[in-house]
């Protein structure tokens, strides 16, 4: 695979690996891995040495791709990949699709459709128009511009009284699942010692953004844990003591009160690593109360995870 011989596109037109990167929504590091242990990557090379990844190249690694998420071990998954001609990645690709029944739908009307299928309780159908748009857009992109405002609607309807909270129950459940197939998709989940540790603050049960981090970390090439939701604040002093992860990031969707006990737990962190507060629930004193631990107060996915990235490149 790593010789000038395919016989689609010249070496001038083929793609770079971080193109390649940002199409597909998979890190520039797992492109390079698989090249290297499974020889699934670029046919091609510029006479200065770069790698070019053909059209046919982009389909071996879309099947791979799908494949490990639906559970193939990846050798296995390259394999199947490597078999295949040009044609064939075409039928296997077009027959995946028709399997997961896509809908092709844009930006604009994904949110909708999601909405839509979870009133309808359609668990398949939230899962593939999600999973769809993360491998589509990316899943940076698809949090914030389908999952993240189709989640505040939901929530504003049943505050409302207009929709069951099992409805909410349900596209929590499928979306958290989507998140965490896309985030084994184009990188490993981090099981060995934390550089960044994502949690849910003590009480509080709503973890999705969580999820939502780590596949966008994982998107940037950084690996994190999860903790989840309602993390009691003794363990993450432990954790943090022990682990010295270069970021703690502690969401809060319920409003916490100004004298929360878990604010002082917060002040005793050590400083060396950095605390970012994500969500509405934090009390608009925190900062002060945190004094000179200080503190960073995010306000979306895409600049919390461009900070983050900075914070660990270091
Ligand atoms: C899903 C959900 C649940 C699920 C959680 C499942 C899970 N695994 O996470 C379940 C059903 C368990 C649940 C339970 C409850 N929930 Co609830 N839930 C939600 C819902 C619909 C989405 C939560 C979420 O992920 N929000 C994240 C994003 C999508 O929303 P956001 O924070 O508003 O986004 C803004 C910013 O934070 C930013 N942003 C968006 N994404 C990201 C990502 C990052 C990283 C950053 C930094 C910023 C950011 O942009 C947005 C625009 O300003 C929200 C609605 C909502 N608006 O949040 C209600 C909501 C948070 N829940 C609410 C309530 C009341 C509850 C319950 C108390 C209900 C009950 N009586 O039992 C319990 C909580 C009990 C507890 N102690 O925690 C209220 C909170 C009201 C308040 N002000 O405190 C909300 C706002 C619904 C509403 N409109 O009234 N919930």
């Amino acid at each position: 695979m790593t010789t000038s011989s395919g016989s689609d596109a010249s070496p001038e037109i083929g793609w770079g690996v971080g193109s390649v990167a940002a199409r597909l929504g998979i890190a520039a590091s797992t492109l390079r891995t698989w090249e290297r242990r499974y020889d699934v990557g670029p046919s091609r090379r510029t006479a200065g040495g770069h790698r070019r990844y053909t059209e046919t190249d982009i389909d071996r690694v879309v099947l791979t791709q799908r494949l490990i998420a639906r559970g193939a071990p990846a050798r296995d998954a390259a394999r199947v990949a490597h078999a295949l001609d040009g044609e064939g990645l075409a039928a296997a690709l077009g027959t995946e699709q028709d399997r997961r029944g896509s809908e092709d739908l844009g930006v604009g009307d994904t949110a909708p459709a999601v909405l839509e299928a979870a009133r309808g309780g359609d668990s398949r159908r939230i899962a593939r128009l999600v999973g769809d748009a993360m491998d589509t857009h990316g899943a940076t992109s698809a949090w914030t511009e389908i999952v993240a405002p189709t989640l505040v609607e939901i929530g504003r309807e049943w505050s409302a009284g207009r929709l069951p909270i099992e409805v909410e129950h349900l596209a929590s459940e499928v979306i958290v699942g989507e998140l965490r197939a896309y985030t084994r998709r184009i990188g490993e989940l981090d099981h060995g010692e934390p550089s960044v540790v994502l949690a849910g603050a003590e009480d509080d049960q709503h973890s999705l953004p969580l999820f939502a981090m780590e596949a966008a970390l994982a998107e940037a090439g950084v690996g994190s844990l999860v903790l989840g939701a309602r993390l009691p604040g003794q363990s993450l002093a432990s954790v943090t003591h022990r682990s010295r992860p270069q970021v703690v990031f502690l969401w809060a969707s319920i409003v916490r009160p100004d004298d929360d006990p878990l604010i002082d737990v917060l002040a005793g962190l050590t400083r060396s690593t950095c605390l970012i507060l994500g969500g509405p629930g934090w009390p608009p004193r925190v900062e002060e109360r945190l004094g000179p631990r200080g503190v960073i107060r995010s306000t979306d996915l895409r600049s919390t995870v461009q900070r983050i990235r900075g914070i660990v490149a270091h």
